[in-house]
C-alpha cells in the first residue's frame, strides 16, 4: 500500500499536486483540517509500503514516524516546521528546512527542478509568503493575481470547527486538482471549484463584518461572533485582518458555542507578544506569544477574560 498524507491546507495540497504530476501514484490519502497536524497516527503501514508525508510537523508526529519506520516502510518526508530533533533512519528520506521563507510546496519544487513551478506559486501564496512566490515566478508569464486568490481560496478551506463545517474534504479537493499539468488549466477547466469557495469566503465574512463589539479602547478589542460555521470558518482569518488594519492593537475574537465561547487572540503586530501568557490563564488556552486561543471559555469566565485581556495589552 502506499499513503499520502499531507496537510489540508494550501501549502500541503499543492506539494501534493506537484509531486503526483511527477510521479503518479495511486495511494491512500491522509488529511484533515489545517490544525489536524497529527496524521501519521493514521497510517497503518508495513514491510514494502510507501508513505509520503507532506507539510506536517516531524515533531508532532515522531513517535508514528518511529513506529511506520522501524517496521519497514519507506517514507519521503517534506516539510518546513519546527521538526524537534530529527530521526536518522535508511528508510527515511527527509526535506526539512525550517528557514522563515520556506514553504513545504517550495521544497518540492527544488526537488523537481521547477518542474510544476505554477503550482508551487500558488501553494506560496496559500500559506502567505508572497514574497517568494513573486521570487518564484520571475521571468515567468504567469498570471499571478488568479495563482494568489487560488492559494488563498484553498488556505480558507482548511479552516472550520470540525471538517463537516469544510466547503469541500481537503482530500476532495486535491481530487479536485490532481492531474492538471497547471493551475491555469485547473481554473479554467473547473472554475466551480474556486466559485464555491470565493463564494464561501465572501458569505463568511458578510457575518464577520456583523461582529458586536464588545469593548473597544486604543490598544485592546474584543469582538463577538455568533455561533455558526461562518464564524469558525473565518474567525482567524477576521482576527488576522483586524490585527493588519490597527497593528497597534490587540484583537479578541470570541466566537459563540455552547456555553460559552471559542476565543481567538492576536497580539498587536507592533510588539507581537503577551498572546500565550493571556490565554494559558484559561484552562483550554494555549497557543504562541503573537497568536493564542482559548477552546472553551464558558460564559462564567467571560468578566475575568475582559480584565485579564485589558491588563495583558
Ligand atoms: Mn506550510
Amino acid at each position: 500500500m502506499d499513503y499520502d498524507v499531507f496537510n489540508g491546507d494550501a501549502d500541503g495540497i499543492l506539494s501534493l499536486v506537484q509531486l503526483r504530476l511527477h510521479e503518479p501514484r495511486d495511494a491512500t490519502l491522509v488529511t484533515g483540517r489545517k490544525r489536524d497536524i497529527k496524521l501519521l497516527d493514521r497510517v497503518p503501514a508495513k514491510e514494502g509500503d510507501r508513505v509520503t508525508v507532506l507539510d506536517i510537523s516531524m515533531r508532532s508526529n515522531v513517535s508514528d514516524l518511529s513506529r511506520i519506520l522501524d517496521d519497514g516502510a519507506s517514507v519521503q518526508y517534506f516539510d518546513h516546521h519546527n521538526a524537534g530533533e530529527q530521526i536518522e533512519h535508511p528508510n527515511l528520506d527527509a526535506h526539512i528546512n525550517t528557514a522563515s521563507e520556506i514553504c513545504t510546496a517550495v521544497l518540492v519544487d527544488r526537488h523537481l527542478d521547477g518542474a510544476h513551478r505554477a503550482w508551487a506559486i500558488a501553494g506560496c501564496y496559500g500559506d502567505n509568503f508572497p514574497q517568494m512566490a513573486e521570487r518564484l515566478a520571475q521571468g515567468r508569464d504567469l498570471p499571478l493575481s488568479n495563482l494568489r486568490e487560488l492559494g488563498e481560496m484553498v488556505n480558507y478551506n482548511g479552516y472550520g470547527g470540525s471538517e463537516a463545517d469544510l466547503h469541500f474534504h481537503p482530500a476532495d479537493l486535491y481530487r479536485e486538482m490532481a492531474g492538471f499539468p497547471t493551475p491555469m488549466a485547473f481554473l479554467s477547466s473547473k472554475p466551480e471549484v474556486i466559485q464555491k469557495l470565493t463564494d464561501g469566503y465572501y458569505d463568511d465574512f458578510a457575518v464577520a463584518d456583523q461582529a458586536k463589539v464588545l469593548m473597544s479602547e486604543t490598544g485592546a478589542e474584543i469582538r463577538i461572533l455568533p455561533a455558526g460555521a461562518a464564524s469558525r470558518r473565518v474567525s482567524g482569518m477576521f482576527g488576522n485582518n483586524l490585527a493588519q488594519d490597527n497593528p497597534e492593537r490587540a484583537h479578541a475574537i470570541l466566537t459563540q458555542q455552547d456555553g460559552g465561547f471559542l476565543v481567538s487572540i492576536r497580539a498587536p503586530i507592533s510588539k507581537r507578544a503577551g498572546a500565550d501568557t493571556l490565554a494559558l490563564q484559561f484552562e483550554t488556552g494555549g497557543g504562541r506569544a503573537a497568536a493564542a486561543g482559548i477552546n472553551h471559555l464558558p460564559d462564567s469566565d467571560l468578566d475575568r477574560f475582559v480584565e485579564a485581556f485589558r491588563t495583558a495589552f
